[in-house]
């Protein structure tokens, strides 16, 4: 890529070159899907599990117009902690670069920026997909067409739950990209194990995931992702009847206050936690810890 427009970090540089495996983190969900100064913590903690687990971590966001790929501490502490940080889908890139703007990476901008420094492995919490309502406000994330077009495996709890799950599930099969279930024959369901739809692939280990990428690879073209849906431990998930009583509030909140766009996902999430007391951010922390414990150790077996 560009030396001008995206800088890999060194050490990521160097674990590209010697075959280190290396793990692809988003930086919306620190910036924009925690609350501060929790946010930090957990950016830093999830970076500590993918050493951990013998993998380099690679956090992605957009500084003073440069896409870094592979933040220092200061650079980490600034995403977390700089309230100015925007939010760039895909979409954002370019003019972010050509303007020196700062934001953090949605699914979308971090699967292109990581498929574009040559990393194979990204691991986050919820993709977004398509919104409830969609047939009125046409809201369907960008992270989904963008997959189709990256070859990426995204580690995962599914989609988010606010959204309408088995419409994604149509739209990721109509764009091509693979589904696979980590230890389960259904589809998780972000804060909660599962979110009751079937996936037709199942695997249990990392060997396995490594062995559908390396058959990804054998098959080349068309390329697009392998989306890696490890459900949240029950112990752990939220409690089902709370969510659905918390989401139905929230959804009904977005509705009344004209919560549009971009805004959207923050939004649900913020009133998701308030309204569950921090369940549902425990849940949702849970659930990203397990992603990135299991991408490192795909990044491992594929390397
Ligand atoms: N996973 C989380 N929390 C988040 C996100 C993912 O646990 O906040 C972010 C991701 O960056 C994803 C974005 O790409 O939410 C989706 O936003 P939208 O629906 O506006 O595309
Ligand atoms: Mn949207």
């Amino acid at each position: 890529m560009p030396k001008t427009a995206a800088m890999v970090s060194e050490e990521v540089r160097e674990a590209l070159d010697t075959g280190v495996p290396v793990v692809a983190l988003e930086s919306t969900i620190i910036a924009h899907g925690l609350p501060r100064p929790r946010n930090l913590a957990v950016a830093t903690e999830l970076e500590a599990l993918v050493r951990a687990g013998g993998a380099v971590p690679a956090t992605i966001a957009v500084l003073d117009g440069r896409a870094h790929v592979g933040l220092t501490k200061a650079e980490l502490e600034r995403v977390a902690g700089d309230p100015g940080m925007r939010k760039f889908g895909h979409r954002d890139l370019a003019p972010a670069v050509a303007t020196g703007a700062s934001g953090a990476t949605t699914v979308s901008a971090t699967a292109f920026l990581a498929d574009l420094a040559g990393l194979r492995v990204f691991a986050t919490g919820g993709l977004g997909g398509v919104h409830r309502g969609w047939t009125e406000t046409q809201d369907e994330s960008a992270d989904l067409r963008l997959l189709a077009q990256v070859g990426i495996t995204v580690v995962c709890a599914g989609v988010k739950s606010i959204l309408d799950v088995p419409a994604t599930l149509q739209r990721l099969e109509t764009l091509g990209v693979t589904v696979i279930g980590y230890g389960t024959g259904h589809f998780p369901g972000f804060y909660l194990a599962s979110s009751g739809e079937p996936v037709d692939w199942t695997v249990d280990s990392p060997e396995e995931v490594a062995a559908v990428m390396r058959a990804k690879d054998a098959l080349a073209e068309p390329r697009s992702s392998l989306i890696v849906a490890n459900p949240v431990p029950v112990e752990e998930q939220l409690d089902p009847a709370l969510h659905d009583r918390v989401l139905a509030r929230a959804l009904e909140e977005a509705r009344e206050e004209g919560v549009t766009g971009q805004a959207v996902t923050p939004f649900l999430l913020e009133r998701l936690t308030r309204y569950t007391d921090g369940a549902s951010l425990e849940a949702n922390l849970a659930a990203v810890r397990g992603n990135v414990r299991l991408a490192a150790r795909i990044a491992a077996a594929y390397a």
